[in-house]
């Protein structure tokens, strides 16, 4: 009785708490949207509480998803980098955030390149490229506010480069050595960094979307309660595959129901490994998706880093408006390189499409172009740069690949307070085969040796 007296006086705190965040206005419409759901004799619309607007037609026609329909996608720069639309002013964004954006994805693309043949090489045991998507993170990245939490997939890398990883903080990842804030239970690529407000990555698809719904939650009822504080958002980015997860749909329709103030930014690239997207679904990619969960959606060329930028600057403005909403962004793009260092595409998609695309359209040399003629880059530029970063990439490199191994004894800690019964059982037997065989076991490169397997993580 009491625990539920308990739960009654919570729950009803906590509707308070939802109702101060909203004002009156949006008060008002959600009373209008409930108390109008009766049925009016001779109403030319349908008012039942399922659907609330919908008028009554005496034509039967099935909605039919044509191609005819598809939502445009929206861009500033064409491919050669001038502005399509001559009306408009151009985008407003100073010179040194343009040159920062384009420093960021040179540098995602040549740390990509070294790490991927570092991989070849047997130095790290997998690598995951961005290639053809570096403005998507790059780009959307520079629109939020560097406290706006984010739930990334894994080809993100721009948005840790762009809040400010460093190359050392992406190599002791890569290299799990001591120095990796997860102590190399985590495969390399899945970054994470609280100081920078990114929830490290995790592998199972779409787990990172009902979170952000969760977090938008959380943060609505902070931004409401500390309104002197700059408000906040959750950012969440996924692929077009993992959105046939069904934690995809939960995560919409919960952020949508609660208006939750989360962007989720969906990478449209063509391919979930070896699925198109045409086996993948068969409506208008994602973005018809979020309409249906009642969120303003816009579909943007992933390619045109100015026109993401753009929308997620605007998506944040909404996300933030009537207390709180998501918003979908589907960013077009097509995957350059092959899905990871475990994969060959060329097992199930042609050469000269991969080229084909890689000629046509890149992010990196569509603002290239753009800065050129603002007369911010040129060739010797682009030469010192790519020398510098490639430089920088390889000393950080060296430095990570020199560091000690976090202790064997984090092998089993991290998880309970105390090493359970089984555990401190499973160290001994590890200990007992690595001092059977220590040819096959050579752990001096671990912090502490053997002995590292008695300390308490
Ligand atoms: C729940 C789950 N199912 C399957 C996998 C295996 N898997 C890893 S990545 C991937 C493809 C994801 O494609 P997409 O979301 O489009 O992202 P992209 O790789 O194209 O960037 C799959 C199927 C997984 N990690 N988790
Ligand atoms: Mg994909």
């Amino acid at each position: 009785m009491a625990l539920r007296t308990a739960a009654f006086r919570l729950a009803s705190r906590h509707a308070r708490v939802s109702a101060q965040s909203l004002t009156r206005v949006q008060q008002a419409r959600v009373q209008q949207r409930w108390s109008s759901v009766s049925q009016r004799p001779n109403s030319d619309r349908v008012r039942f509480p399922g659907a609330v607007n919908s008028k009554f037609t005496t034509n039967m026609r099935f909605a039919a998803a044509t191609e005819d329909d598809a939502m445009p996608t929206y861009r500033i720069l064409d491919q050669d980098g001038n502005i399509v639309d001559k009306s408009r002013d151009p985008p407003s964004i100073s010179d040194e955030e343009l040159l920062k954006m384009y420093n960021d994805m040179l540098t995602v693309s040549v740390m990509d390149l070294i790490m991927f043949d570092a991989q070849r090489q047997g130095k790290v045991s997998f690598y995951m490229v961005s290639a053809g998507e570096e403005g998507i993170a790059v780009g959307s990245a520079s629109a939020l506010n560097p406290k706006d939490p984010i739930f990334a997939q894994y080809r993100e890398t721009g948005i840790f480069q762009h809040r400010g990883f460093s190359l050392a903080d992406f190599m002791n990842q890569l290299f799990a050595n001591k120095h990796d804030p997860g102590l190399g239970r985590n495969m390399p690529v899945h970054y994470g960094s609280s100081k920078l407000h990114i929830h490290t990555i995790s592998s199972p698809l779409a787990t990172q979307l009902p979170q952000a719904s969760g977090a938008a939650y959380a943060i609505k009822q902070q931004n409401a309660q500390n309104p002197m504080d700059d408000p906040r958002i959750v950012v969440a980015y996924f692929g077009e595959g993992a959105a046939s997860e069904g934690d995809f749909h939960a995560a919409l329709n919960i952020a949508a129901t609660r208006g939750c103030p989360v962007v989720f930014i969906c990478r449209n690239n063509g391919y979930a490994i070896s699925t198109p997207t045409l086996e993948q679904y068969r409506g208008d990619g994602i973005a018809s998706r979020g309409v249906g969960y009642g969120i303003d959606t816009i579909r943007v060329d992933g390619n045109d880093i100015l026109a993401v930028r753009e929308v997620t600057t605007k998506a944040r403005e909404l996300a933030l408006r009537d207390g709180g909403k998501p918003i979908l962004i589907e960013a077009m793009s097509y995957r350059v390189s092959h899905h990871s260092t475990s994969d060959d595409s060329f097992a199930y998609r042609a050469k000269v499409e991969v080229e084909d695309w890689k000629r046509r359209d890149n992010p990196i040399t569509r603002l290239r172009k753009w800065i050129e003629g603002k007369g911010l880059w040129n060739d010797d530029k682009e030469k010192e740069a790519r020398s510098r970063i490639r430089k920088q990439v390889l000393e950080a490199f060296k430095a990570a690949e020199r560091e000690q191994k976090p202790a064997l004894s984090n092998m089993m800690g991290g998880v309970y307070e105390e090493l359970t019964e089984e555990q401190v059982a499973q160290t001994e037997t590890v200990r007992d085969i690595i001092e059977r065989y220590p040819e096959e076991y050579d752990v001096s490169e671990y912090e502490g040796g053997l002995e590292g397997l008695k300390k308490k993580a």
